[in-house]
C-alpha cells in the first residue's frame, strides 16, 4: 500500500472547508481512529484512493451500488438521459415507470412518491402518519437509524450512534417528547406501550432488519405482534427498509417476514448511487398528501429524470440476472470463507448476515438489540478495520454499521478478504 499522504492533504484542506472534513459524518473514521482516505474512483467492488491504493469496497456508498461501482447499465442510462435535460420539475414518463415499478414489486406501496433521500422519507412518512391518524406521538427502537429528521434522531443509531449522539443537540425538547423508545425485539415493552399509550401513538416506525448499529433480526413473532398491535390501536405501521429494500428480497424485508406494513420508506439501491428516495403504502393514506389532501410535502429535484434512469436501470439490471439468488450465493460463499476464522476466534467474534448484508460484531453474543450490540469491543475493531484497511479491504468505518456485498463482488475478492481478515484478526 502507498502512504496516504494525498488523503492526508487532502484531508486537511477538507477540514478548514467542511465541518470535521466531511459532508457525513460517520465517514469522518472517528469511531476506528485515524483519517478517512479520499477516493479516486471506484468500479464493480473495488475503489481507489487518490494514492492509488486499491480496495475491496464493502461499504458500497452504504447500499446503493448493489451492482457494484458504475455499473454500464446505470452509466449508460445516465449517459442517454443527460442528454434530454437533467431536471425538469415537471412530471416526466420516468417517474410513472419507477412508482410501477416499485408497485409491482412491494405490493404494499399502493402510490408513492419519490424523494431524494432516506431522510427525506422517513420524515415526510411520519408527517403523513400524523396527519392521517390526528396523532403526535410516535415509536421507534433503541439503535434503529431513520435519517436525520428531528423527530428520529431519539436513541437512534448509524453516525449518531458512532459519534455518542443518540440524542442530537438542537432538537427540540417537545419534539423528543413525542418520539417514544423501545428495546428492539422486547414484546412484552411493546404490549405496554400500546396499552398505556396506544390510543394516542401517529405511528411506529422500524427497520424490520435493524442494520445501524450492526446488524441483527427480528426475533419469532416480533414483527406479527407489533402488525397485530398496530392495527388493533390504529397506529400506522412504517417499515424503513432504505437500505433493506430490494437488496434482501426483490421486495425487501416485508416480503422476506410475510408482514404488510401501511407504509414504507425505500432510498439507496432504487437511485442506482444518485440521490433518491421514496415513501409509499396505503392508498388512503397516500390520498392525504398534497395536493390531494391535507398533509403537504414537497421537492425541487423530486422524481428528477436522471436518478429515475439510474434506479430503473439498476433494479431492472438486478430482475434480469436474479440478482437476489446471485447475491444469496455470493453472501453464503463469504460467509464459508470467513468460517474457518470465526470458529477460531467463537466465543469473542459474533456474524450476522442476510443475504449480500452482514456484521461482525466483536463480541461472543447473542446480538439481539442495540444493548447487546454495544457490547462490541470498540478498540478491537478498530484495529481490526485499520489492519484489513492497511491489506486493502476496505469495511464500515464503524461497529454500528452494516457490511454489503454487490454482485460485482468475486469469489477471488472474497478468498482475499478472508486471507486478510484472518491475519487481521491475528
Ligand atoms: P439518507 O438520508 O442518508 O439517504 O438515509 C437515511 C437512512 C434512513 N433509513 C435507514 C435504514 C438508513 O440506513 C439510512 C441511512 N443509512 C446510513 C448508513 N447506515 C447512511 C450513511 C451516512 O449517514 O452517511
Amino acid at each position: 500500500m502507498n502512504p496516504r499522504l494525498a488523503s492526508i492533504a487532502a484531508f486537511a484542506e477538507a477540514r478548514k472547508l467542511i465541518p470535521g472534513g466531511v459532508n457525513s459524518p460517520v465517514r469522518a473514521f472517528r469511531n476506528v481512529g485515524g483519517e478517512p482516505f479520499f477516493v479516486q474512483r471506484a468500479a464493480g467492488a473495488h475503489i481507489w484512493d487518490i494514492d492509488g491504493n486499491e480496495l475491496i469496497d464493502y461499504v458500497g456508498t452504504w447500499g446503493p451500488a448493489i451492482l457494484g461501482h458504475a455499473p454500464e447499465c446505470v452509466i449508460a442510462a445516465i449517459r442517454e438521459t443527460a442528454g434530454n435535460g437533467v431536471s425538469f420539475g415537471i412530471p416526466n414518463p420516468l417517474e410513472v415507470e419507477m412508482a410501477r415499478l416499485i408497485r409491482a414489486w412491494m405490493p404494499s406501496v399502493e402510490k408513492v412518491r419519490m424523494v431524494n433521500s432516506g431522510t427525506e422519507a422517513t420524515m415526510s412518512a411520519l408527517r403523513l402518519a400524523r396527519g392521517f391518524t390526528g396523532r403526535d406521538k410516535i415509536v421507534k427502537f433503541e439503535g434503529c437509524y431513520h435519517g436525520h429528521g428531528d423527530s428520529l434522531l431519539v436513541r437512534a443509531g448509524s453516525g449518531a450512534l458512532t459519534h455518542g449522539e443518540p440524542d442530537s443537540a438542537g432538537v427540540p425538547r417537545a419534539f423528543a417528547e413525542l418520539t417514544l423508545t423501545l428495546p428492539f425485539n422486547d414484546v412484552e415493552a411493546l404490549k405496554g406501550l400500546f396499552a398505556r399509550e396506544g390510543r394516542e401513538i401517529a405511528a411506529v416506525i422500524l427497520e424490520p432488519i435493524p442494520a445501524n448499529a450492526g446488524l441483527y433480526f427480528p426475533q419469532p413473532g416480533f414483527l406479527e405482534e407489533l402488525r397485530a398491535l398496530c392495527s388493533q390501536y390504529g397506529a400506522v405501521l412504517i417499515f424503513d427498509e432504505v437500505m433493506t429494500g430490494f437488496r434482501v428480497a426483490r421486495g425487501g424485508a416485508q416480503e422476506l417476514y410475510g408482514i404488510v406494513p401501511d407504509l414504507s420508506t425505500m432510498g439507496k439501491v432504487i437511485g442506482g448511487g444518485l440521490p433518491v428516495g421514496a415513501f409509499g403504502g396505503r392508498a388512503e393514506i397516500m390520498d392525504q398528501l398534497s395536493p390531494d389532501g391535507p398533509v403537504y410535502q414537497a421537492g425541487t429535484l423530486s422524481g428528477n429524470p436522471l436518478a429515475m434512469a439510474a434506479g430503473l436501470a439498476q433494479l431492472r439490471e438486478l430482475e434480469r440476472v436474479n440478482g437476489w439468488q446471485r447475491l444469496e450465493e455470493i453472501g453464503a460463499a463469504f460467509e464459508e470463507a470467513l468460517g474457518p476464522v470465526l470458529k477460531r476466534k467463537a466465543g469473542a467474534l459474533t456474524f450476522h448476515r442476510v443475504g449480500s448484508m452482514f456484521c461482525l460484531f466483536f463480541t461472543g453474543g447473542p446480538v439481539l438489540n442495540l444493548a447487546d450490540a454495544l457490547k462490541s469491543d470498540r478498540e478491537a475493531f478498530g484495529k481490526f478495520f485499520h489492519r484489513a484497511l492497511d491489506s486493502g479491504v476496505y469495511f464500515a468505518p464503524s461497529p454500528f454499521e452494516t457490511g454489503f456485498l454487490s454482485l460485482a463482488h468475486t469469489f477471488e475478492d472474497i478468498e482475499t478478504t478472508a486471507r486478510v481478515a484472518s491475519e487481521a484478526l491475528g
